[in-house]
């Protein structure tokens, strides 16, 4: 009989246990009737790792799959409670957070440099539950409607019959959908490959609503501009590093935070009040158009540095639940269509992916008490805490503290129930910011490698009928950039 180990505490002389914590015989070898075999079912550890080995696996999120995160800190800079409440964004305020970026459409082992916008998820540990910013690092998006995204998705990834991705159906759906051109336009150029996580900015996209203290709502978009500075990598920089390299973001991320030059972002906001919003020139809830900084200029909020590596990756970001339903006292959701079809679908892609107590685990644990009357289901630890499993109840449990928090930030809404389109504001168009955004923002260079991209992208399986009408399609962004893309692509 093998002697059992000098019995120390766990901390000095870590010694193998299996999931009971009963210290194993041996790391290397099964139990058999002799040394030849055979091996026997009482081995009860090899049984446990093989089959723990066979459900390690959780599903991937079906967008945004391949990302990495850290942990820091968002101080506030500057003072904005003149619009919201919103404890986080008083003066003086330090919060922590965890931040996650990604990819949209590749799979987990995807190259972090394909031409892709890049989710930049935030989740801030409030006094008063967990706020997330669940953003990208463009202003704007490809559709306008809840409707269309399952489908947008489905043309960026892959084929039924072969499962390969292709070109030919990305731009038949972008073509056949013309309120995608302004996100196609920043998707094609530059941003399309940020040169790291760090020299990215994000952007809420949405319009939110923020409130003051005083009730008076605001409508606003967040700008998260880098302090690192926005750099790029061309097609041919990302089509390399995506060979050489293909978790080049995750380890320039992670190096960063490890030598201390962490990275950090400037937060603004742009604000319109509430009363702006019905007459403004574009329909300021449209996820396809931005606000023009002359008509509503950035205003700073604070600073968010991310200083902390997680030290699992599964457990604190494969397991990060971000969801933009996470809205605190302060700040509210908008009229935006997308939006409001993203609050339902995160926290149900949580539960699919990680349970139904997901917001228990380690990076969704909110910092703030939790006195919600849920309880049971799987992986479930902590106990409610309520007295009694229902409310009201006379056991001392929580009930809702209306005078407090019972103010709604919603909007007043009436009509029939219709299936139709925004109706339009007067300068509501799906091309004329995109042409802005060619003919003032980009200079000859940057216009220049978006038409190499775009001609590139299209001379890559896509098929003439649908290549003619992306020539369309640029041309009523912009006659010149269109033209320069036909010629790129062979004439049309
Ligand atoms: Fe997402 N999106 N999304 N999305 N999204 C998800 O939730 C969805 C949209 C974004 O790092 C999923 O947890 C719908 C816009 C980020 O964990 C899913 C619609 C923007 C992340 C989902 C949108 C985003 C996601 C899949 C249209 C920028 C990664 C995994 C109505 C403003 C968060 C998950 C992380 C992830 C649904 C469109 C950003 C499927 C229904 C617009 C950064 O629930």
């Amino acid at each position: 009989m093998t002697q059992a180990p000098q019995q120390v505490p766990n901390t000095q002389v870590a010694y193998t246990t299996n999931n009971a914590g009963i210290p194993v015989e041996s790391d290397e070898h099964s139990l058999t009737i002799g040394s030849n075999g055979p091996v026997l079912l009482q081995d009860h550890y090899l049984i446990e790792k093989m089959a723990q080995f066979n459900r390690e696996r959780i599903p991937e999120r079906v967008v945004h799959a391949k990302g990495s995160g850290a942990y820091g800190t968002f101080e506030v800079t500057n003072d904005v409670s003149q619009f919201t409440k919103a404890d986080l964004f008083q003066p003086g305020r330090r919060t922590e957070m965890l931040a996650r970026f990604s990819t949209v459409a590749g799979e987990t082992g995807s190259p972090d440099t394909w031409r892709d916008p890049r989710g930049f998820a935030l989740k801030f540990y409030t006094e008063y539950g967990n706020y997330d910013l669940v953003g990208n690092n463009t202003p704007v998006f490809f559709v306008r409607d809840p409707q269309k995204f399952q489908d947008f998705i489905r043309s960026q990834k892959r084929r039924p019959d072969n499962g390969l991705r292709d070109n030919n159906m990305q731009w038949d759906f972008w073509t056949l959908s013309p309120e995608s051109a302004h996100m196609v336009t920043w998707l094609m150029g530059d941003r399309g490959i940020p040169k790291t996580y760090r020299h990215m900015n994000g952007y809420s996209s949405h319009t939110y609503m923020w409130v003051n203290g005083g009730g008076e709502k605001f409508w606003v978009k967040y700008h998260l501009k880098t302090d690192q500075g926005i750099d790029f990598l061309t097609q041919e920089e990302a089509d390399r590093l995506a060979g050489e390299d293909a978790d080049c973001h995750r380890r320039d991320l992670f190096q960063a935070i490890e030598r201390g030059d962490h990275p950090s972002w400037t937060v603004h906001v742009q604000v319109m009040p509430f009363e702006d919003a019905a007459d403004y020139r574009f329909n300021p809830f449209d996820l396809t158009k931005v606000w023009p900084h002359a008509d509503y200029p950035l205003i700073e909020v604070g600073r968010m540095t991310l200083d902390q590596n997680p030290e699992d990756y599964f457990i604190h970001v494969e397991q990060a639940a971000f969801e933009p339903s996470n809205l605190v006292p302060g700040i509210g959701p908008s009229p935006d269509k997308m939006l409001l079809g993203r609050l339902f679908s995160y926290p149900d892609t949580h539960r699919y992916r990680i349970g139904p107590n997901y917001a228990q685990l380690p990076p969704n644990r909110p910092r703030s008490p939790v006195n919600s009357y849920a309880k049971d289901g799987p992986m479930r630890y902590e106990a409610a805490g309520t007295g009694a499993p229902y409310a009201p109840n006379s056991y001392g449990g929580p009930a809702a503290a209306v005078q407090q928090f019972g103010d709604i930030a919603g909007w007043q809404a009436a009509g029939e129930m219709v299936r139709e389109a925004y109706k339009l504001h007067r300068e509501d168009d799906d091309f004329g910011q995109p042409r802005t955004m060619i003919r003032q923002v980009l200079d000859d260079a940057a216009r220049g490698r978006l038409v190499a991209n775009v001609s590139g992208h299209l001379k890559q399986g896509v098929t003439r009928p649908v290549v003619d009408r992306a020539v369309r399609y640029w041309r009523n962004i912009d006659k010149e950039t269109g033209d320069r893309i036909a010629q790129g692509v062979g004439g049309a």
